[in-house]
């Protein structure tokens, strides 16, 4: 039976001496002090021994039951003191580190090509026009020359919010307002986020950004709008960049040209991202029909004019070589932070 309790006792040394945490320590406690305890059961035995052995085992089982008691109150004090200890460890601040500054936003890059886009044009004496992106049906079809049921007003291609309130699909209503407000000249850039009914790929989006150009003055011919596009082609992308104009049709410009860029990752030689063409395609563009400027009440004998228009993440893409039109609007910092 000494022997046993000499045993109990190392065994149970060790158990605390190994108890990382409180919650071991009551389990070592309840192992060997417990009611149902290893140490309670020898003493319950102590009974069977013969009378004259029984006070030395009882006095050596209750030095043990104190001994242990004492460890366990110890190895307790201990932990708690480690724990001091690594608390105040984690609140070391240590001064001689580097301060983490704030981190710095950078602007978007479609907003960063949008205003060098615009800054070309600023810089050739047009000024920026802003208008609503939630428009209505005469601002955005008649006002444009559309004519009825043309598939552009089509609810497979334009958000309807009601029969007559619409998201706009291009910025002209903006360019319609202006002239509402204002005779000749006008000479204005129209920059804004659009919205069309388009299924969602690596280069369409339902939600995009266009800038439009309006220049209407007296004797203003298509020579003009081939010689200012020409120039925004070589401030954007240097004096090798060229517009290309080529015929096509627009309800609310005739004639109208589609317009395309030099390409400017083979330098028009053809290659895979201008489909061997040597050109890429940005936009269109045409002398103002002039229904539209009559619409506006200005005098068409007197007065004409040429618009473009472009899409803002097309240039971005063409600026940055980005191949999905998603990455824009995601919010990923991945994709952010590289600008
Ligand atoms: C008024 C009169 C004429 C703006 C024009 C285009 C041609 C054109 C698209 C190109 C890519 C929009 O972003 S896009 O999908 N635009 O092709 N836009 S002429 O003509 C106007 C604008 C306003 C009063």
């Amino acid at each position: 039976m000494e022997d046993k309790l000499r045993a109990l006792a190392d065994q149970a040394r060790q158990a605390i001496d190994q108890a990382d945490d409180n919650q071991q320590l009551e389990q070592v406690r309840i192992e060997y002090l417990g009611r149902q305890g290893r140490l309670r059961q020898i003493m319950q035995s102590i009974s069977d021994l013969p009378a004259q052995q029984r006070p030395a085992i009882g006095q050596l089982a209750n030095r043990v039951s104190r001994e242990l008691q004492r460890l366990l109150a110890q190895r307790v004090t201990e932990l708690e003191a480690a724990a001091t200890e690594a608390d105040k460890e984690a609140q070391k601040i240590d001064v001689t580190l580097p301060g983490r500054g704030p981190r710095v936003g950078k602007q978007h890059p479609l907003m960063a090509t949008l205003e060098e886009m615009i800054d070309i044009f600023l810089g050739l004496g047009f000024v920026v026009a802003e208008g609503p992106e939630v428009e209505n049906y005469y601002y955005s079809f008649e006002a444009l020359n559309y004519p009825e049921f043309h598939p552009a007003m089509d609810e497979q291609m334009t958000f309807y919010i009601t029969d007559d309130v619409l998201l706009r699909s291009q910025t002209s209503p903006v360019q319609i307002r202006v002239m509402e407000q204002q005779p000749p000249p006008v000479r204005i850039v129209a920059p804004g986020r659009c919205f069309r009914r388009d299924t969602v790929d690596a280069t369409h989006c339902h939600t995009f950004y266009q800038l439009e150009g309006l220049l209407v003055d007296e004797g203003v011919t298509f020579a003009d709008l081939k010689g200012t596009l020409e120039v925004f082609a070589r401030e954007m992308f240097g004096p090798d960049c060229h517009m290309r104009f080529r015929p096509d049709f627009f309800p609310f410009t005739e004639p109208s040209a589609e317009i395309a860029l030099t390409c400017i990752i083979c330098g028009g030689k053809g290659c895979r991202v201008c489909d061997y063409t040597g050109w890429l395609e940005v936009g269109g563009s045409g002398m103002v029909d002039p229904n539209v400027l009559a619409k506006v009440g200005y005098d068409t004998e007197k007065y004409t004019g040429w618009a473009f228009g472009v899409g803002v993440e097309r240039f971005a893409m063409l600026r940055y070589g980005i191949d999905d039109i998603r990455l824009f609007y995601t919010g990923d910092m991945r994709f952010l932070e590289q600008f």
